[in-house]
């Protein structure tokens, strides 16, 4: 497996993905979006996300005005289709003595989505990593502190690379400043997918 580099306290795995393992799973990504489409949600406080989701597994988050938390049906009432075996795959590659993830949340970034600076706590347990799959487009990823005025840091996020949040990095903000949009030959039309594997509870 190739090196890991720390990045406040996050490990980044760059290039862990090959070309053809990208393109497998895109492939499995448009089976999920024939189910769960990519849907915009609003925030509680009325904006609309800039980021389109689908998701797979028991749950996935989603968020409207009466606030953000994972739901175990879409917005029509369908279940979310399971996790492929192609992604459950890279959780156990990066994680060690770890259960299944229960959901996978998946972002899309069109030309100039962002995601602000944030932090991932509407899990029951966060003892439990976070692995992030970037697909697409070059991403610039922020990553700070366990509080919101700590500083930050950011670096680029490319097809085929895996981030795993353990331990301190678990609960510090993060955020996607911006992508490089058609950078990336991946996918057709351009744009970033992120794939987030977690243990919701
Ligand atoms: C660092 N997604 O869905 S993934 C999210 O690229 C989210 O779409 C971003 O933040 C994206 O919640 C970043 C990488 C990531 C995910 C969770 C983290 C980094 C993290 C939790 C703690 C620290
Ligand atoms: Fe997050």
């Amino acid at each position: 497996m190739a090196e890991a580099l720390e990045f406040q306290g996050t490990r980044v795995w760059k290039g862990l993905l090959s070309r053809p393992d990208q393109e497998a799973m895109v492939s499995d990504l448009r089976s999920i979006a024939e189910v769960a489409p990519f849907r915009s949600y609003q925030t509680p406080g009325g904006n609309h996300m800039s980021v389109r989701m689908s998701g797979a597994g028991r749950a996935a988050w989603m968020s409207d005005r009466s606030g953000y938390a994972y739901h175990s049906k879409q917005p029509d009432g369908r279940s979310w289709p399971d996790i492929p075996e192609s992604i459950q795959a890279v959780w156990h590659q990066v994680t060690q003595d770890t259960p299944n993830p229960d959901s996978c949340l998946i972002n899309y970034y069109g030309e100039g989505a962002k995601m602000g600076l944030h932090q991932d706590r509407d899990e029951k347990d966060t003892q439990w990593p976070v692995v992030s799959i970037s697909l697409g487009d070059d991403a610039q990823f922020r990553v700070g502190g366990s509080s919101r005025k700590d500083p930050t840091r950011s670096t680029w996020l490319r097809s085929g690379d895996v981030v795993v949040m353990t331990g301190a990095s678990r609960l510090a903000f993060h955020g996607v400043d911006r992508i490089k949009f058609g950078s990336s030959p991946l996918l057709a039309r351009g744009g970033r997918i992120n794939i987030t594997l977690r243990i919701a509870g």
